[in-house]
């Protein structure tokens, strides 16, 4: 049986039920164009502060950084996020103080994996080496877009609460711009990163 021809009675007056969602979609389109430049003042917005770069310089900027602040345990080793030599390196990352923070994207992983010290502020640049890749701070839920040739700065001051006993909170980066799959072990979807926050 054909779908029927609907009724044609368009041209009629809206129904009480038709006005009222009419009425809700209009005040809420209202609010939300207010909130927009409002979040503006409320400090809502991340920072535009950007740079060119090419990724054989950022990458050197990367290893040069990572030389000069990856932690070190007790009996000097190098630490890294596993414990293994081939790990991504863990970084104690200098305060806006002290110095800028660089994170690198490339497929498939984040470098380093960046310690912070909470409530103070950091200048944290990220760049691409190869495509377009996503910056989610998770749980957070912070988007940012990580491009080769351009390094782009947050300056984030992390103000995490901590419970008796915690020493240090761990946060997930998610690569969430699909950057193409390699084989089972690899790819955009196992693609995560890592900062720690320590009181
Ligand atoms: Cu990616």
């Amino acid at each position: 049986m054909p779908i029927e021809t609907p009724k044609k009675n368009w041209w009629e007056p809206f129904n009480r039920e038709e006005k009222i969602w009419l009425y809700i979609s209009i005040a809420w389109g209202i609010v939300m164009f207010v909130m927009m430049p409002l979040g503006h003042f409320w400090n809502q917005n991340v920072s535009s502060e950007t740079y060119k770069t090419k990724p054989e310089e950022y990458s050197q900027i990367i290893q040069k950084f990572i030389g000069k602040y990856q932690r070190k345990d007790a009996t000097g080793q190098l630490v890294t996020h596993n414990g293994k030599p081939g790990g991504i390196p863990v970084v104690e990352a200098p305060t806006k103080e002290q110095g800028d923070a660089f994170l690198v994207a490339q497929a498939w992983q984040f470098r380093p994996a960046l310690v912070l010290k909470n409530n103070k502020t950091y200048r944290i640049h990220m760049s691409s080496l190869d495509f377009q890749h996503g910056f989610s701070l998770q749980p957070q839920n912070l988007n940012l877009q990580i491009l080769p040739d351009y390094s782009f700065v947050i300056t984030f001051k992390p103000n995490e609460v901590f419970k008796a006993g915690e020493k240090s909170k761990s946060f997930y980066l998610v690569c969430n711009e699909y950057c193409m799959f390699a084989n089972k072990t690899s790819g955009h979807d196992s693609m995560v990163g890592q900062i720690i926050v320590e009181e």
